[in-house]
């Protein structure tokens, strides 16, 4: 039962096809597979939580992790964090499987959400995806209000029941965000404007401590690993540019 295993296979096979120069990104040691065993009696389960990390010339970080618990607690969390010399947005998916139903959030996360020419560049071009799967991945409700400054137009939100969804339109919208998303770096130039630069910069740094701060998975992952295992694997590997800034 790994709902997400193909989301995965499908997103490695798919960067390399799309960037030759595609390059490991290194995941620090004991974060690469950890697992526990969680639950008593008949509710015992392992719980393995996998990572994957990729770079490339335009792209700083490539990152997954992969929590894999039974039928009832599967999570992929997939991101892309360009350099800081492009005005890329992040490619960000949260897929997850909890005992009460499916949650999905599926966008290209801007850095400047309200500036027109921004949209123009990176959202208007992806609306026709979202307005495709709309209709079978309806908007999902109750949404943290200080989080809707990170998505863009077409955010994808839905909690879907079935499973069959999210094998179907969940995997299928989820291959086309991703292809624009490399059509979008294809076509990205360096940014080289110092102003710019510095509000990029900003904009990657206040996306960053958001979510390492807010990490909705920090609960759960504490509970299973324990707390310096997971500060340790959010600040990191999740969520590491501020500890890479410091040593540049
Ligand atoms: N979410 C992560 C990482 C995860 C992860 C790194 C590796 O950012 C999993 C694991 N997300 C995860 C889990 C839950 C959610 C929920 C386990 C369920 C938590 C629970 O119910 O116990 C989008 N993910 C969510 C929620 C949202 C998102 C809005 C619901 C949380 C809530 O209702 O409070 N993705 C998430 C988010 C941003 C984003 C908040 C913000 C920029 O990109």
């Amino acid at each position: 039962m790994t709902l997400y295993q193909p989301f995965l296979d499908h997103a490695i096979a798919y960067l390399h096809d799309r960037l030759p120069d595609l390059q490991p990104y290194p995941i620090p040691i004991g974060f690469e597979s950890k697992s526990a065993i969680v639950g008593k009696g008949k509710h015992e389960n392992e719980v393995v939580t996998t990572s994957y990390g990729y770079q490339s010339s335009k792209l700083r970080q490539i990152r997954a992790a992969h929590v894999q618990g039974g039928s009832s607690l599967q999570v992929l969390n997939f991101v892309i964090f360009p350099k800081l010399n492009y005005d890329l947005p992040f490619f960000g998916a949260d897929l997850v499987t909890l005992p009460g139903g499916h949650l999905i959030a599926l966008d290209m996360q801007p850095l400047f959400r309200d500036r027109p020419k921004y949209q123009a560049k990176y959202t208007k071009p992806i609306l026709p995806i979202f307005e495709t799967y709309q209709p079978h991945l309806p908007w999902g409700g109750d949404f943290p209000e200080e989080a809707s400054q990170f998505f863009s137009p077409a955010f994808l939100w839905t909690r879907p029941q079935q499973n069959e969804v999210v094998e179907t339109h969940v995997f299928s919208a989820f291959k086309d965000y991703l292809e624009a998303y490399l059509d979008f770096c294809d076509r990205a130039t360096p940014v080289t404007d110092s102003e710019q630069l510095a509000e990029i910069e900003a904009s990657q740094l206040r996306y960053l401590r958001y979510r390492a701060e807010k990490d909705p998975a920090r609960g759960m992952f504490t509970r299973f690993y324990g707390a310096e295992w997971t500060e340790e694997y959010i600040h990191g590997f999740l969520f590491d540019l501020e500890k890479h800034m410091v040593k540049a």
